[in-house]
């Protein structure tokens, strides 16, 4: 069974988008401004990544992708959020993102502020009121994670200006980016089945190659593509895995992350094939 991974991407995402329809405020609600910048933040044209590997993980252990939309719409609210807080003046201060200016250029910067408390605050509503036996433990691993990612994102800061070794490097990574991958792969399989069934080491070692691939596109990849700006970490001195290794070398570990992860797929067999496919679209992709 081979997986075509754009059209499963596709597909899959165009039923999350219609999910998040579904569940976020309409913009005539009130009040109107903060429910248009959410809309406008949430359906910017992003990958959908996450929900995308929460309803594999779940068909990876058998699952079907209805019972897991809650969870998989969460991941990306949470995602979401950090997304449009990592953009404000007072983070890394950028205007562009999923091809258009960023909420707080578009609207202004207490709206983006809300924006992305609401985002966390209607996520884990979303898991709990969907009635799911498993909205507990699919909540306190989403609130475990979201609270790494912050850890991660306070790390980064805290690196601004000094030298970090490679295993820091690492570490902020784990936190910033893996986290909430981690916790997608996971909460696919557990909302579906009840059990991590094994998938943590998938989702850390996808994190981690999606986050080396996403620095490599910072140096190497296209603006226009990307929908937001490039070569941003070299300039601003930041630490990551090519700065510190070399691209060559921060290729191949990215290759090796997804080579431990399709490895520790391989027992599940070929329910597994679409989180094998986003395994290599994970270090393959251009955006
Ligand atoms: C502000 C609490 C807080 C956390 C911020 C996720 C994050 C932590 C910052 C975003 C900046 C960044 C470049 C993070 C690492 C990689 C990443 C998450 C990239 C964006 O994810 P994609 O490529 O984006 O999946 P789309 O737009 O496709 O959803």
């Amino acid at each position: 069974v081979s997986v075509d991974v754009a059209a499963y991407m596709k597909e899959r995402a165009a039923a999350v988008d219609a999910a998040l329809d579904r569940f976020l405020p309409a913009e005539s609600v009130r009040p109107e401004r903060l429910h248009t910048a959410m809309r406008y933040s949430v359906f910017a044209g992003g990958k959908r990544l996450r929900p995308v590997l929460v309803i594999a993980g779940a068909e990876a252990v058998g699952g079907r992708m209805d019972d897991v939309m809650p969870t998989a719409c969460a991941m990306e609210m949470i995602h979401t959020y950090s997304l449009v807080h990592d953009d404000l003046p007072c983070m890394d201060d950028d205007d562009l993102r999923r091809g258009r200016a960023t909420v707080h250029k578009a609207f202004d910067e207490p709206t983006a502020l809300l924006v992305g408390d609401g985002l966390q605050s209607l996520a884990f509503r979303h898991l709990l009121a969907a009635g799911d036996p498993r909205a507990a433990p699919l909540a306190s691993l989403l609130a475990h994670n979201a609270w790494r990612m912050v850890q991660g994102q306070a790390l980064d800061m805290d690196a601004q200006g000094r030298a970090l070794t490679e295993s820091e490097v690492l570490e902020l990574m784990a936190g910033k980016t893996g986290a909430l991958i981690t916790a997608a792969v996971v909460g696919g399989a557990i909302a579906a089945s009840g059990s991590p069934s094994g998938l943590e080491p998938v989702g850390q070692r996808l994190g981690l190659a999606f986050q080396i691939a996403d620095d490599l596109l910072d140096l190497t990849g296209d603006a226009a593509t990307l929908g937001k700006r490039v070569g941003k970490d070299q300039a601003a001195g930041k630490a990551t895995l090519p700065a510190l290794v070399g691209v060559d070398e921060a290729r191949r570990r990215a290759d090796t992350a997804c080579d431990e992860a399709l490895a520790a797929l391989a027992p599940l067999g070929a329910p597994a094939e679409a989180l094998r496919a986003l395994a290599r679209f994970v270090v393959t992709r251009k955006r």
